[in-house]
Order: structure tokens, then C-alpha cells, then sequence
């Protein structure tokens, strides 16, 4: 489980680039399937992006009734999005790249991503749907259940519950005392159970339409229904994308019996559960064979063109650059994750491990926040009445590290959170805390501050979100000497962050996020074009069709690698002195968690778990490039 079977001579391909033989005139296609857009892209084997196009559910699907992608029930707390819309933007998106001048019959390989965890549930009749369908007609029309009694389409339920669906509570407390406690079940599926992971979902959509769920035939992950659309049978579900159900065991590499039991519902009904999921291939690089002959014949790809695994959007993001061990990646988008790749396996209920899309051995550590982007704007507009992120940031910039105007005076730390947040578990509102801290943490002190916005918060808000991840990551990293004097060990810390994201343009932030998390090379910026996901699955799908036998995909994509053309550095990492500062912050960061959690759990007792102050609600999608 811990040894990583890496060809430690791989990296030297970064020092000596060029010598590659890449392919001329072969095209490669990378989707993304998100809750908002379905993005294409395409780039050449020399990873250089030629063209991409994208369709936007809420401006392009009204139709459907959605909006920000979704459909939700509040009183269950469900959120989640007809395949049927998906099926559309597949033809919408190929049409408008053709639009755009793409030559289809050069595309030898394609590949893609979907948002993790959600499932789309196939009848008996998909896969023969999938397999003859004609070319002059459209997805959606050939797929779609007509709902008119006699002809049953491709879904045995119209629904894929959404990765912010939080009705599965319920199920989520079995999963996590099913096999002794949620240590345990992060320790064999990488997780503790989370409402949006597909093993809860599964068992909820049995109980809830056991008729659907008896007429499911197949069960595939978002990221396999699109490929099994481009394969035109059912694709198998990705070894990477496989560990957001809390269904797969890691270490046996194999679905776990008894979590099938448990959201099958009974010993007897784990075979058929199984059959459903269908076997995962350990490979996340062998062709699942050449494209479905609808899109021959509509768009002109050659029959030959091969479908590569299609991976979750988190993992595909891993992917969009050589990411080497201790690097980090931080989406900031309208959430925020962290991700990082690691030999490391040291599963913990508050954070993620999840398969390596493309690698055996490596692991994907992941934090996922609900409150990333939607909370920024949230202080930024009760800041300023214009919704300027420059005074945001002007004020961000001139406030002092946590408020601290003099050495002596306590950290100002808080919790911003306008939708209930994932990590820590706790519902939305706003927390503000002063913080003294001592050399002996006992006597450290934590005050109540007035939950009314303060123009530190600007500050504040930023630097929470990044000790945050600070505070969950640090395990992974280790002390390596100075670049500029190597018998100097630095503070564990990552070696390169790399910025992706709306928020990834926000020069504020990048400062901000060197000064909290560090980083002994400094903040990039990848600057690739406007999707990492996407571009990791293409450049995924040139992996898997133009590597050497046995050429791992790090080395593959380093010798690729354009660092001047691809990457950009925007921010200082490191700062000795402001890096040890923030060290304490972590510790009050800690605190003022588990004190909040604490008088939650309180309130929860009493019947009234109210959060803090709640201000507003989800706006809009955030952009904040400058
Ligand atoms: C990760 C997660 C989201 C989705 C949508 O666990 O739920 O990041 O993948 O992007």
C-alpha cells in the first residue's frame, strides 16, 4: 500500500525537455462535465490547446427548469440534474467546436471528466440504445425515456443526484457505523461516509424508488455515463473515481461486501448490486476501444479514435500539469479544493484519499470546501457597497498579518461560511474570534468577538480559508532545505502551489495564500487556458495513446512540459518569520473550530443548531480576476 513503484528517473525529463518524439497532425479531445457547463477542448501531442468550446446549462437549457445547473428540493435537502440535459450539451458542444473549425477526422484519442460521486441510473434497454444509434438523429432523442408509456428509453430513473445533495444523512451514520466507526471506513475507502458519495446516495435511491432501483440494469459514475455515450456501450467506472462512493476497498482494490450489503439492503442483493457497478479495470490508461460509430458518422471522427478512462473532475485536475510529490494545487472556484499527490496513504475522516487517476502507488489527497468563492463575495459585498473586489483587496492587502498591529496585540481569526460547510461539519454562519496565543497551549485564550462585519474581514476571511488547509495538510509535507542555502532545512511545507480557478486571477489571493501555506518555490498560476479539468483529461488521453510501454504519465507530460509557456509565477511562497506567525494562527484556527463545533453540538442537543450570524445567501458564481 505505502511502496510507489515510480521511475525515480522520470523527473529528469524536466532539465532535459525537447528530445520527445511527438506526433504530427493527431488531435486529442478532453471534456468536463461540471454542474454548471460541459466544457471540450482539444490540444496536440505537443499539449498545445487548439481549440475549446462550452455550454452553459442555465443560459443554454432554460428548458429544463434549472438554475446553477441544478434542480432542488429543499425540504429533503436534495439537489440533482437530469442526464437527459447532459445528453443535449454533448451534441451542443461538438457542434459548436465543429462551429469553431475544428476537423474532427484528426482527433485519434479522446478522454474526460465528470463531478464527482454523482450517479446516472441505466435500464435494460441502454445498452442497445447506446449501440444503434443513428446518426441523424440527436442524443437526447434517441436516449431519452419519451415518457409516453411504450417506449422505454435509456434511464431507469430521470435524476442524478448532485455532489451538494445533503439528504443522506441517514445513511451516512450507518456507513459510518457500519464497519465500527468512521475511522475505519476512511481507512478502507479513503473517506468517512459523506452525503454526497454515491454509496449513501445508492442506498437512499433504493429505499426511495425501489421500482427505479429494480430497474436499474447498470449504475455508472458521471464521469462513465459520458464516456459510455462516446463509447456507445456502458463504460466501465474509473479506478480513480471509484473512491468517492465509500463503496471500493483500497487496499484490496476490489468492492467491499459488506458496504455493498449495506446499500444493497441485504446479504442476497450484493451480487446484483455488483453486477450493476460492473468491474472497475485497474488501468486508468488502457483504451476502453474506439468511439461509437454516431459520432463517425455525425461529426466525421475517424472509426479508429479511441475512449480513454473517463475520470473525476478532482482527479482529472491532478493531471493538468507534471504535479510531483509535496506540490499542491488549489481550486478556487466557487468552492475550494486542495489537492495534492502523494505516495502517502494516512486516511482520516477529515479529508479525503482518493486512487491516482493515471499512477499505481500515488494517492490523491483531497479537501473539499462548500464555502470558497460564494463566501469571499459574501464579505467582500457587506464590505463594499459597490462589490469592488478592488477595495477588497486594497483592504485585505494594508490590514496586518491577523490583525496583529502590534506584536503583542491577540490574532483576529473567524469562520465564514454562507452555505453549511463540509470541512468542519458544521451549518452556515459567521464566527469571529480573538485569539492570544502562549508558549504553553493550555493558557491560550480564545474571545468572542461581535459577529458584525469588520473591514479586517476582507483580511481575515482569506487568511482563514488558507490555514485551513494549512491545518489539514501539513501531514503531508516535510522539512527540505532552502534553494538559496541548501544546509538550511525549511518548515514543512509545499514545494510548488499551483493556483487554478476563477479566484486563481486574483493577485490578493495568491499573495495571501504564500504568505499562509508557503511553499519553497513560490504560487503559480497555470496559465493553459480557462480549464485545468478538461485539459488533464486531454492531456491524459495523449498520454495513453503516444507513451512508450510503461512510461508513467508524470514523466510522459513532463517531457511535454513547456514551464515558460505554461506556468507563470505570481506570488512569493515562503517568508521567514510571517510563515512561523501563521504557525500559531493554525493552533487558534484549531481551537476556534473546536469551539464552534462544541457550542453546535450544544445547540443540537437543545433542538436549535442555528450556526452563527447568517448573513445573505448563494450568489452567483464568482469571478474575481482583476
Ligand atoms: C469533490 C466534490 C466536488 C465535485 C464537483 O468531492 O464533491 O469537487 O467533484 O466538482
Amino acid at each position: 500500500m505505502d511502496s510507489i513503484p515510480v521511475n525515480p528517473w522520470a523527473f529528469l525529463k524536466y532539465f532535459f525537455p525537447g528530445n520527445v518524439a511527438t506526433e504530427k497532425g493527431v488531435l486529442y479531445m478532453g471534456f468536463d462535465l461540471s454542474t454548471q457547463q460541459l466544457k471540450g477542448l482539444v490540444v496536440d501531442s505537443t499539449l498545445k490547446l487548439v481549440y475549446e468550446a462550452k455550454v452553459d446549462f442555465d443560459e443554454d437549457f432554460k428548458k429544463y427548469g434549472i438554475e446553477k445547473g441544478v434542480l432542488t428540493n429543499p425540504s429533503e435537502g436534495e439537489v440533482f440534474a437530469p442526464p437527459a440535459m447532459w445528453l443535449e450539451a454533448v451534441d451542443l458542444v461538438l457542434d459548436r467546436l465543429r462551429n469553431a473549425g475544428l476537423d474532427f477526422s484528426k482527433i485519434k484519442g479522446l478522454s474526460g471528466a465528470g463531478m464527482q460521486h454523482g450517479t446516472v441510473f441505466w435500464s435494460a434497454d441502454a445498452e442497445s440504445l447506446l449501440g444503434h444509434l443513428d446518426g441523424r438523429k440527436t442524443l437526447v432523442e434517441q436516449l431519452e425515456s419519451s415518457g409516453k408509456g411504450h417506449k422505454r428509453g435509456a434511464f431507469a430513473h430521470p435524476m442524478s443526484p448532485n455532489w451538494q445533495d445533503a439528504s443522506t444523512q441517514k445513511q451516512c451514520d450507518e456507513f459510518d457505523d457500519h464497519l465500527g466507526d468512521a475511522q475505519t471506513l476512511a481507512e478502507i475507502t479513503g473517506s468517512k461516509a459523506h452525503h454526497r458519495f454515491s454509496g449513501p446516495q445508492i442506498m437512499r435511491y433504493r429505499t426511495k424508488y425501489p421500482t427505479h432501483y429494480e430497474q436499474t440494469d447498470r449504475i455508472s459514475l458521471v464521469s462513465s455515463f459520458l464516456a459510455s455515450v462516446f463509447l456507445g456501450k456502458i463504460a466501465p467506472i474509473d479506478i480513480s473515481d471509484v473512491t468517492g462512493m465509500n463503496l471500493w476497498s483500497v487496499s484490496e482494490g476490489a468492492w467491499d461486501d459488506d458496504l455493498l450489503e449495506l446499500a444493497a439492503g441485504s446479504t442476497a442483493a450484493v451480487p446484483e448490486l455488483k453486477r450493476k457497478l460492473g468491474h472497475v479495470p485497474e488501468s486508468g490508461g488502457d483504451s476502453f476501444g474506439p468511439i461509437s460509430a454516431y459520432f463517425v458518422t455525425r461529426y466525421g471522427f475517424p472509426a479508429s479514435c479511441q475512449i480513454i478512462p473517463f475520470t473525476g473532475d478532482n482527479p482529472s485536475t491532478i493531471l493538468a500539469l507534471p504535479l510531483r510529490p509535496s506540490d499542491a494545487m488549489v481550486s478556487l472556484g466557487t468552492s475550494t479544493t486542495f489537492l495534492m499527490s502523494t505516495p502517502t496513504w494516512k486516511p482520516d475522516p477529515a479529508y479525503h484519499f482518493m486512487n491516482h487517476p493515471t499512477t499505481p502507488g500515488l494517492y490523491m489527497f483531497m479537501l473539499c470546501y462548500k464555502n470558497g468563492g460564494l463566501a469571499r463575495e459574501q464579505i467582500r459585498d457587506q464590505l463594499s457597497p459597490t462589490k469592488s473586489w478592488d477595495s477588497f483587496n486594497a483592504a485585505a492587502l494594508s490590514t496586518p498579518p491577523l490583525s496583529q498591529r502590534s506584536p503583542k496585540d491577540p490574532m483576529r481569526l473567524g469562520l465564514y461560511f454562507p452555505r453549511p460547510e463540509i470541512v468542519p461539519n458544521l451549518p452556515a454562519g459567521q464566527w469571529r474570534y480573538s485569539y492570544q496565543p502562549s508558549t504553553d497551549t493550555t493558557t491560550s485564550t480564545l474571545t468572542p468577538l461581535p459577529s458584525t462585519p469588520h473591514p479586517d474581514d476582507a483580511r481575515n476571511i482569506l487568511e482563514s480559508q488558507f490555514l485551513s488547509l494549512r491545518l489539514r495538510s501539513t501531514a503531508l509535507v516535510s522539512p527540505a532545505p532552502s534553494p538559496t542555502n541548501p544546509t538550511k532545512m525549511l518548515p514543512p511545507q509545499p514545494r510548488r502551489v499551483y493556483l487554478v480557478g476563477g479566484g486563481s486571477a486574483n493577485l490578493a489571493l495568491a499573495q495571501l495564500c504564500g504568505e499562509v501555506l508557503g511553499s519553497i518555490e513560490g504560487i503559480y498560476k497555470l496559465d493553459i487556458g480557462s480549464n485545468a479539468c478538461a485539459l488533464g483529461s486531454a492531456y491524459k488521453a495523449v498520454w495513453a495513446l503516444e507513451r512508450e510501454q510503461g512510461e508513467g504519465f508524470e514523466g510522459f507530460i513532463a517531457g511535454r512540459w513547456d514551464e515558460g509557456g505554461f506556468v507563470r509565477r505570481v506570488a512569493e511562497g515562503y517568508r521567514e518569520g510571517v510563515f512561523e506567525g501563521y504557525g500559531d494562527a493554525v493552533e487558534g484556527l484549531r481551537g476556534v473550530e473546536e469551539r464552534v463545533l462544541g457550542e453546535q453540538g450544544e445547540e443540537e442537543g437543545r433542538g436549535k443548531r442555528t450556526g452563527g450570524t447568517v448573513i445573505g445567501s448563494a450568489g452567483s458564481e464568482v469571478e474575481e480576476a482583476k
